[in-house]
């Protein structure tokens, strides 16, 4: 229960937040009846802004936490399942997995949204938290703890690809129009999508996982999509639960990448017919918005040849000299 000081302290928050935000730019965002508003370099709506700062004032992050970040689109949703059915592999087996019952986002919740409010009540049962957040906007506890940290990031091709229908279907669901592939396409390309620039996200991380490799896994969907076992392998052993030479003699890392493929997830009633923040007004999402097509390369499929050239050009544009490709 919230104690007095404690909700003075929110009431006090809330103020100074609402006045905070009439300094910020704001554009609509992609059609839909929402803002983006422009903080420290990043487009966010507000209730993610908000989720951003409480975390920073109030997240407390253990040494143990594992922290799974990410721009939106990028395999998030793959790379929770992964971990967390790596981390729980002796309390649960195929046929008991809370996969089976919870989108994968309702298994690791993210901490700006899920947790900043309370986190002296956190749920320490798992050490798995997520966070859409960029690289300068994670809580200080998160970098002091020495916790270790997962980014994943995809060809902005597909990125933007598959974040384009994501805010297709969800402006059906809203009943709004739907904005244009070559409008969208202009925003994207200028940074202003959610938790944009993409390359300025990717970048934030990158660099972060060059000063700390120790602490920070860069990790590519791409790269994840080539060599599923081999890169399971890498992540366990990264954060600190590798397999044994027992349980890849018995084939357990195989299982866990066919327990997360995209075939069987997106095949499992609860991620065909469930939801996602259901009954949280127009953040409720059905739970099959996460599993679109899981392919590389589809982009082929929407962008014209000028687009394609053009996101590339600003891709190798933004990532000059940084050493990364995309
Ligand atoms: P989010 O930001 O909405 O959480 P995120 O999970 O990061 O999305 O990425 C969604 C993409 O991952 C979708 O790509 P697509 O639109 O190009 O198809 C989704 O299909 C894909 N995806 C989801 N689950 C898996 C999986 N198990 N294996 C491979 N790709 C997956």
């Amino acid at each position: 229960m919230e104690s007095h000081v404690e909700k003075q302290n929110r009431d006090v928050l809330q103020k100074s937040f609402e006045e905070m935000i009439f300094t910020l730019p704001k554009v609509n965002f992609w059609g839909l009846p929402l803002d983006l508003y422009q903080y420290q370099g990043f487009w966010l709506t507000l209730p993610f802004l908000q989720g951003a700062l409480s975390a920073q004032q109030q997240f407390q992050a253990q040494p143990t936490d594992i922290i799974l970040c990410s721009s939106l689109r990028t395999g998030t949703t793959w790379l929770k399942s992964l971990t967390f059915t790596t981390i729980a592999r002796t309390s649960y087996n195929d046929s008991t997995t809370p996969l089976l019952s919870k989108v994968p986002h309702d298994v690791v919740p993210y901490m700006e949204f899920d947790h900043a409010q309370f986190s002296t009540n956190r749920h320490l049962g798992s050490p798995l938290l997520a966070t859409h957040l960029p690289y300068s906007f994670l809580p200080r506890s998160i970098i002091d703890s020495g916790c270790k940290l997962i980014y994943i990031c995809r060809d902005p091709k597909d990125t933007f690809v598959s974040f384009y229908h994501f805010i297709a279907k969800y402006s059906k669901s809203l009943d709004t129009q739907i904005i244009q592939l070559d409008e969208a396409f202009e925003l994207f390309y200028e940074g202003v999508s959610m938790y944009g620039s993409y390359w300025d996200h990717v970048l934030g991380y990158w660099k972060a996982s060059l000063e700390h490799p120790d602490k920070l896994m860069f990790l590519k969907y791409e790269d994840l999509v080539e060599n599923t076992v081999l890169y399971l392998k890498k992540i366990a052993e990264f954060i600190g639960y590798p397999f044994s030479s027992k349980e890849q003699q018995e084939g357990v890392p195989e299982n866990i990448v066919q327990m997360c493929s995209f075939e069987n997830l997106s095949g499992l009633e609860v991620n065909k017919i469930g939801k996602h923040r259901a009954g949280q007004g127009n953040l409720e999402v059905e739970n099959n918005i996460f599993f679109r097509k899981g392919k590389v390369g589809d982009w082929k499929n929407y962008l014209t040849t000028e687009m394609s050239q053009r996101l590339d050009q600003r891709t190798l544009q933004k990532l000059s000299g940084s050493g990364l490709s995309l």
